[in-house]
């Protein structure tokens, strides 16, 4: 998979799958002939003894490690594949000493890269495919093999432990729920207290992480020092075409476009949850107390959005109703977000990807439910790994792996140092461009609305359950890797982690703890990404380039009027568009893919802030008169 933790290279792109080390694929060529030995990988052998390495010797071995890599990267894919999907002591530790392995290569490898710096006359692709060589693995791992077989371990065990963490009760004797049933009461209950208890629930799964965690900081930052970057997060964010200080000011610029759109939301969903909850609980002028937004981390709104729907009376928007009540299972939503992509003149997906992939929870082992998506071979060999309930949350999130799997699709052809999006935010957005096509006429067309919503109430009806998810989501999708470039570059030491953590979704979120924590607790590691060390700012880029696609793809589609009122469902132009960038893959810096799709070289928020002009100025005029802010 290509999305997830330490993320080989799959995850990178999409933390669709992989996070740890590498990559995705595997390939369908022989087998152990080239398998390289993590001590001799065959990086740059030829040439004799002083001779000066050339610009042929760069080409020659660059080809060499991407036909490594991918042998080396699919043997590992299919050890996490087997491991997330059957969450095991055995599992988990065959899977280490496969990432172990890629680790050694990496080291020997990048290394060896190194000896073409000074090389007059490296072609763009030996160029660009070394620099991708070093910042592969979001877990870079010390040279020395004791200290990468621990980092191995420790990575292996924080994933399982979130994927396997439990809460039974305040007192350790109720039934225990998972992180699917206790979402399920964030999303429904409206009862502060039973919120509040699945809230502490979850958050107690992380503390038993925090020594795992400190130690994976130490190891993978001396890993990233080894190969010449200051800490592990200098080296994610290199990732960008750009310089990684260069990357920390655009990142800010781009929070700076959407704030005020937050701002204004935040304000308004505030005073409805305190006339939901009472003042006393949620005070104006102070943040929201993180357990009342719907979801556990407070990331994405959407399912309290009946408690903020502007107007009443008008048609429902509760697709997840309509889902449940046309029964449809796990395959068949799979298949109308396939549907969506085919619509567009795009591929159908693989026969192997419907015997492989898993839909739905085990009921008789442990699995990470999280969802990803992956090329297990780096050759098409695409699947998706969810635990599907019949909610539109799902549906949306299967049309985010989708996504993945689409770009995957178009290019696995590429050498595997090419086989990730543009950048990460590239990946990540793709899924959810094609979601905001999803419209209410789409809706109806495929029989999950029954009437489509009419009218300025019934616009701003929509928008604002949009703007749930979409908007609420921006500030999380910023901190979350705020928070971990500051852990891993020492700025934020272990005394501080959880202090530091709420400091900082307080500052962009304007949320709080619920309860007063302290630094027995780690609430950092109750999200996903961070025991999986899956990078997070490619979310927050991803929820702002979503809309530039969009934007662009009903262009190429000749849609005129609103952004809010496109869809490109069936459009060929906006088909072909889109193929056009995800072929590329990294082939190109960003800006180059950037611009076959829109004819932009820049990330922009302008195209959000356009898709939501109507609603902005209604939040606008009801704020009038709030204590706004926190
Ligand atoms: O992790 C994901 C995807 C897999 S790449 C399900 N997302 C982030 C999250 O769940 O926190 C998608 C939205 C943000
Ligand atoms: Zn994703």
């Amino acid at each position: 998979m290509k999305h997830t933790p330490f993320v080989p290279r799959f995850l990178r792109a999409a933390l669709a799958a992989v996070p740890l080390l590498a990559a995705s694929s595997g390939c369908a060529t022989s087998a152990p002939a080239a398998n390289p030995s993590p001590e001799a990988p065959s990086a740059a052998a030829p040439k004799a003894a002083q001779a000066p390495l050339t610009a042929a010797d760069a080409r020659q071995f660059t080809s060499r490690v991407n036909d490594e890599l991918k042998q080396l990267w699919t043997r590992q894919a299919t050890a996490e594949w087997i491991k997330a999907t059957y969450i095991t002591d055995d599992t988990e530790r065959n899977a280490a000493s496969v990432n172990e392995e890629v680790m050694a290569y990496l080291n020997r490898a990048i290394t060896e890269a190194a000896r073409f710096k000074d090389v007059q006359g490296l072609d763009a692709d030996s160029a660009r495919m070394l620099h991708l060589l070093r910042v592969t693995s979001p877990l870079p791992a010390p040279n020395s093999p004791d200290k990468r077989a621990e980092l191995a371990a420790i990575a292996a065990k924080l994933e399982g432990l979130y994927g396997k963490g439990k809460y039974c009760g305040p007192e350790g004797k109720g039934a225990c729920k998972d992180l699917g049933e206790l979402s399920d009461i964030m999303a429904k209950s409206r009862d502060y207290n039973t919120l509040l208890d699945a809230w502490m629930g979850w958050h107690s799964i992380s503390p038993p992480m925090r020594p795992l965690y400190e130690r994976m900081v130490e190891l993978s930052n001396e890993g990233a020092r080894e190969i010449g970057f200051q800490d592990t997060g200098a080296l994610w964010r290199s990732g960008y075409d750009m310089p990684p200080e260069a990357f920390e000011k655009e990142a800010q610029r781009l929070w700076g476009q959407v704030k005020p759109l937050y701002d204004d939301l935040h304000c308004y969903v505030r005073a409805r949850l305190a006339k939901q909850y009472g003042e006393d609980k949620v005070p104006a002028g102070k943040p929201i107390p993180a357990h009342l937004l719907g979801n556990m981390w407070a990331q994405e709104w959407n399912n309290i959005s009946n408690l903020v729907e502007p107007y009443q009376g008008q048609p429902s928007l509760d697709v997840s109703a309509e889902i449940q009540s046309q029964k449809y299972d796990a395959v068949r939503m799979v298949k109308l977000g396939e549907g969506f992509f085919t619509s567009l003149g795009l591929k159908a997906l693989p026969e192997t990807f419907w015997q492989r992939s898993q839909f739905t929870k085990p009921r008789d082992r442990e699995v990470v439910c999280h969802a990803s998506a992956w090329d297990i071979t780096y050759d098409n060999d695409l699947r998706v790994k969810m635990c599907i309930k019949p909610t539109e949350e799902d549906l949306v999130t299967i049309h985010h792996e989708l996504g993945h799997d689409y770009y995957y699709t178009y290019y696995y052809k590429l050498p595997v140092l090419y086989q990730q999006g543009a950048n990460d935010g590239f990946h990540e957005a793709i899924g959810d461009a094609i979601t905001l096509s999803i419209t209410p006429s789409y809706l109806k067309q495929v029989g999950l609305l029954k009437k489509v919503p009419e009218g300025d109430k019934g616009l701003i009806n929509l928008q604002m359950k949009d703007a749930m998810e979409k908007v609420a989501f921006l500030p999380f999708g910023l901190l979350v890797d705020q928070w971990r470039w500051e852990v891993l570059s020492g700025r934020v030491k272990p005394a501080d982690y959880n202090a530091s953590w709420w400091a900082l979704r307080e500052k962009y979120q304007g949320v709080r703890a619920p309860v007063e924590r302290s630094e027995k607790d780690f609430d950092a590691g109750a999200k996903y990404h961070v025991p999986a060390n899956v990078p997070y700012t490619r979310y927050f880029l991803a929820r702002i380039l979503q809309f530039q696609f969009h934007r662009a793809l009903c262009q190429a589609a000749g849609h005129k009027g609103p952004l809010h009122e496109c869809s490109i469902y069936g459009n060929k132009d906006a088909g072909k568009r889109l193929q056009a960038m995800l072929e590329l893959g990294a082939s190109k810096p960003w800006p180059d893919a950037l611009e076959a799709l829109t004819g932009e070289r820049q990330m922009d928020a302008s195209a959000i802030l356009e898709y939501f002009t109507p609603l902005r100025a209604w939040l606008q005029t009801q704020n009038k008169g709030q204590k706004c802010g926190w």
